[in-house]
C-alpha cells in the first residue's frame, strides 16, 4: 500500500520505523513517500508556506500554492488512483470499520496541516475526505496521520505474520466490536498475592473461550455500553453477559 504524506515535518514519521509497522515497511507491505510544501515555495525571496488570515485573528494559515503543488506531485508520482485525505478536528470521527475500508485502498494521500489550519480552498477543491482521530486539538496533523497509518497497516495481509496461523484468525475476530478480555502471564501469584483466574490455568480451551467472551461482553457493557447498541448478541453471548452480571452482583 502506498502512502503519500504532505507534511512540513517528514522527520516525525521515523516513529513508524518500529514494531509491526516498521517490520511491514521492511517487507515492502507499505511504502511512505513525503512531499514537503516548503520544497514547492515559488517566492523563494519570502520562502514562506504560511500567511496571515484574511479577516484577522490569531495565528497563520497554510497557503494554497505550495500545498496544492505538493498534492499534485503526490498524485502524479505514479498511475495509481489515490484517495486524498485531510486530517483535522472538523473531520468525521474514524472508527475501526473505516480503517478496514482504508486498508483496501491502493494509495492514500494524507495531508498533515500545521499552524491554525490550511486555506479552505484546498479543502473544497483538492481533498476527497476530511477525517478526525478524536475530539481534541493537536499542534499539527502529523500524529493523526501516523495513528491512521498504524491502524491501517496492522490490517494488511502479512503485517501480523502468517495470516493463516491459529493465532491470527482467532477468536479476536469474533470479539468484533467488543472490548478486549483481561490478559495474564507468569507468575501465577504476583507480589501482591493476586492469582491468575483458575479457568486460564486448567487447559480447558472451550471454557477459556467462553470465559474470555464473557469478560469482553461484561467489560463492554460496563465501560462502553454505546458499543453494544449497534451490535446484536447471539444466544451464547446473551447468556454469557447475563452470567457476568449475575456474578458481579454477588461480589
Ligand atoms: C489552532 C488554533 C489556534 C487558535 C485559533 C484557532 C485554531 N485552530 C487551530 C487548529 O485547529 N489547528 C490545527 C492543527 C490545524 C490543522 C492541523 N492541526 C491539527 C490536526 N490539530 N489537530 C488535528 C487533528 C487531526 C485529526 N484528528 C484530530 C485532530
Amino acid at each position: 500500500m502506498q502512502f503519500d504524506i504532505i507534511t512540513l515535518f517528514p522527520e516525525m514519521f521515523s516513529a513508524l520505523n518500529y514494531g509491526i509497522v516498521g517490520r511491514a515497511k521492511k517487507q515492502d507491505l507499505l511504502s511512505l513517500r513525503f512531499w514537503n510544501p516548503r520544497d514547492f515555495v515559488q517566492d523563494k525571496q519570502q520562502g514562506r508556506v504560511d500567511d496571515r488570515p484574511y479577516g484577522g485573528g490569531p495565528g497563520m494559515v497554510m497557503q494554497v500554492q505550495p500545498l496544492r503543488d505538493a498534492i499534485n506531485k503526490a498524485k502524479q508520482a505514479d498511475d495509481t488512483a489515490a484517495k486524498i485525505i485531510y486530517l483535522s478536528p472538523q473531520g468525521r470521527l474514524i472508527k475501526q470499520a473505516d480503517i478496514q475500508r482504508f486498508a483496501e485502498q491502493p494509495k492514500i494521500i494524507l495531508i498533515a496541516g500545521r499552524y491554525e489550519g490550511i486555506d479552505e480552498r484546498v479543502i473544497s477543491n483538492d481533498i476527497d475526505e476530511e477525517w478526525s482521530i478524536g475530539d481534541y486539538i493537536l499542534s499539527g496533523g502529523e500524529l493523526a496521520a501516523m495513528v491512521m497509518i498504524d491502524a491501517i497497516v496492522r490490517l494488511l495481509p502479512g503485517a501480523l505474520g502468517d495470516p493463516t496461523s491459529a493465532i491470527n484468525e482467532s477468536f479476536s475476530d469474533s470479539l468484533d466490536g467488543l472490548l478486549d478480555y483481561p490478559h495474564y502471564t507468569r507468575p501465577v501469584i504476583d507480589s501482591n498475592g493476586q492469582a491468575v483466574p483458575e479457568v486460564l490455568i486448567n487447559g480447558d480451551h472451550e471454557a477459556i473461550r467462553r470465559w474470555r467472551l464473557m469478560q469482553s461482553l461484561g467489560r463492554t457493557y460496563l465501560k462502553r455500553p454505546d458499543l453494544l447498541t449497534n451490535r446484536s448478541l447471539n444466544p451464547e453471548e446473551a447468556v454469557l453477559l447475563q452470567k457476568f452480571l449475575e456474578c458481579s452482583k454477588e461480589k
